[in-house]
């Protein structure tokens, strides 16, 4: 087809689809559709081996797996969330797909990059799902030495050269949303204008950029030593496990909050939109995403209390966990302002906005009680840990994750999905999700360790619940896959703005146009002006 033929303004999904059109692609919002169709399958992947593990916790024995299996199990599950899911969640869906669009710009700064970028992803999570064949990895996802440099027998080597090149498409994706973010913002779209979702993926992206290159230069340290023998982290070759877990943790403390940040600033853009009111303290909770990025680099000693690290290490990595618990409040208190007299709609994004407050503060408090040394030494390595983790990880970034699925879906698909089905989804991820990880709170306390196929008798009945709460999860994620594809045959058309929802992306028709927008918008107020927007869903009701 010839470039006259192309009408600039027609829809980004409709215009040529050829397959060099779509693999090809350097618009911003087909990458994003391609990251959305990938971390789809990863999740899936991630989520059947997480499937295992709980069937195999139905009881005290190790009869389903074995020990062997269990562990790979495990370790897959872990790898593929935090690495092939999670990480790239939000920011390369979500992000590739608005920044560009809420700050009036036509691209990224570095479209082929950005391309490039997704093929390296890919290119990553293959080499990983590779090494299934030769027999999986048992180290657990966080590599421990001396087990994963001297007596692990699996994939190691492979498993974390597909780690390391996944962190270069984290590291070039968060370089092109920074430089994007300086340089390409519309006219009149100053910083104190930029939407929320912006401002934390912009301080994810600081993550992103200054952490995981320690990820990629401590993983290959392992395989150095793995391979050579060099002594590293082996105190008979004369190297230190203690680094190992330094470096380890230097990376994935911060990581942490490259899962959670962009959810906050999914939930900064939903509660505003469904609460009809102005967001509470904008700067707050603009900086506030700085502030979590900036401390959250000074906290990773705080994995590694019961490690021998020395106590006045930890007394000081006790006391910067705690303030690094500041600014998440600083966040939870204005969303709260915000609702505070609120016209409130419950519809599904709004529900999983609400589900993501809800569960990220029961995480986050927990958190502060692993902070405090004298819990953490009777909690550490069991179950106490994995619900902690949990509830921030699934119940914070899954759920602001399809908080995002479920506002922009009409955007960027221009269909309505049924709400009915939406807002039934959404209730039940939270009861499966809470029955999952809950009892996994008590099983920890009680003294269940993590890591292991067999435990007591006397633990079987939290983790039989345990296992019936993945269950239903499990039927919670396949449902919005089944409404949501179901949209794309037979729904009907969005609008532009079916929120009634403030930014730039509400602006132009859905799915947007292959050009972003006709003409550069200037921008001449402030975000989530609600109070001068009228509200579309007091008119109409339900019903894709
Ligand atoms: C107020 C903020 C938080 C504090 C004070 C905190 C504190 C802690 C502490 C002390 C541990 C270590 C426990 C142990 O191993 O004995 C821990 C583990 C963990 N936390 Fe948090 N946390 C916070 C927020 C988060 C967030 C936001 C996430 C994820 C998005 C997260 C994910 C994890 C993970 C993945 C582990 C365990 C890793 C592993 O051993 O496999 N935490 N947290
Ligand atoms: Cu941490």
């Amino acid at each position: 087809m010839t470039a006259a033929a192309a009408d600039p303004m027609q829809s980004f999904i409709r215009s040529r689809w050829g397959w060099r059109d779509w693999l090809l692609t350097t618009d911003h919002k087909r990458i994003a559709l391609l990251y959305l169709l990938s971390i789809t399958g990863f999740f899936f992947i991630g989520g059947a081996a997480a499937s295992l593990v709980r069937l195999e916790l139905l009881t005290p024995k190790a009869d389903l797996l074995g020990e062997e299996i269990y562990n790979r199990s495990f370790t897959l599950h872990g790898i593929i969330m935090v690495w092939f899911f999670l990480i790239p969640s939000i920011p390369a869906v979500f992000g590739n797909f608005l920044v560009p669009l809420m700050i009036g710009a036509r691209d990224l700064a570095f479209p082929r990059l950005n391309l490039a970028s997704w093929y390296i992803f890919i290119a990553g999570g293959l080499i990983v799902l590779s090494a299934i064949i030769w027999g999986g990895v048992d180290t657990g996802w966080t590599f421990y030495t001396p087990y994963s440099t001297t007596y692990a027998n699996s994939a190691v080597v492979l498993v974390i050269a597909g780690i390391v090149v996944a962190g270069f498409s984290s590291i070039l994706t968060g370089l092109n949303f920074i430089v994007t973010i300086h340089t390409m913002r519309a006219p009149g779209m100053g910083w104190m204008r930029l939407p929320l979702f912006v401002w934390s993926t912009y301080a994810t992206s600081i993550i992103l950029v200054l952490a995981t290159p320690v990820l990629a230069i401590v993983t290959i340290l392992v395989a150095i030593e793995r391979i050579w023998t060099v002594g590293i982290f082996n105190p008979d070759l004369g190297g230190d496990p203690l680094l190992f877990q330094h470096l380890f943790w230097f990376y994935s403390h911060p990581a942490v909050y490259i899962m959670v940040l962009p959810s906050m600033g999914v939930v900064s853009e939903i509660i505003p939109c469904f609460a009809r009111k102005p967001i509470f303290g904008y700067h707050f909770i603009a900086f506030s995403s700085i502030a979590i990025a900036v401390l959250g680099f000074l906290v990773w000693g705080h994995h590694m209390f019961v490690s021998g690290q020395s106590i006045y290490a930890s007394l000081i990595f006790s006391i910067l966990s705690f303030l690094v618990a500041i600014p998440s409040a600083i966040k939870v208190f204005n969303w709260t302002a915000t609702l505070h007299k609120g016209t409130i709609h419950f519809r599904t994004p709004m529900l999983y906005a609400l589900g993501f407050v809800g569960l990220f503060v029961l995480g986050g408090l927990t958190g502060l009680l692993l902070a405090a040394t004298a819990v953490d030494i009777h909690v550490h390595d069991t179950y106490f840990i994995v619900a902690h983790f949990h509830y921030i990880m699934v119940g914070g970034a899954v759920m602001g994750y399809l908080a995002a699925v479920h506002f922009w879906w009409p955007k960027l698909s221009g269909r309505r999905y049924h709400e009915g089905l939406g807002i039934f989804s959404a209730i039940l991820l939270f009861v499966g999700f809470n029955l999952t990880f809950f009892p996994q709170f008590i099983l920890g306390y009680e003294g269940m360790p993590r890591r292991t196929a067999s435990y007591a008798e006397e633990f079987q009945l939290l983790n039989v619940l345990s296992t019936a709460g993945a269950s239903i999860l499990g039927v919670g994620y396949v449902l919005p896959l089944i409404y949501l594809l179901w949209t794309l045959r037979k729904a009907p058309d969005a609008g532009p703005n079916p929120w009634g929802a403030t930014g730039l992306e509400w602006s132009v028709s859905s799915p947007p146009p292959q050009e972003n927008f006709a003409e550069t918008p200037v921008i001449t107020g402030p975000p989530y002006a609600y109070d001068t927007m009228s509200d579309p869903m007091n008119q109409e009701y339900v019903h894709g």
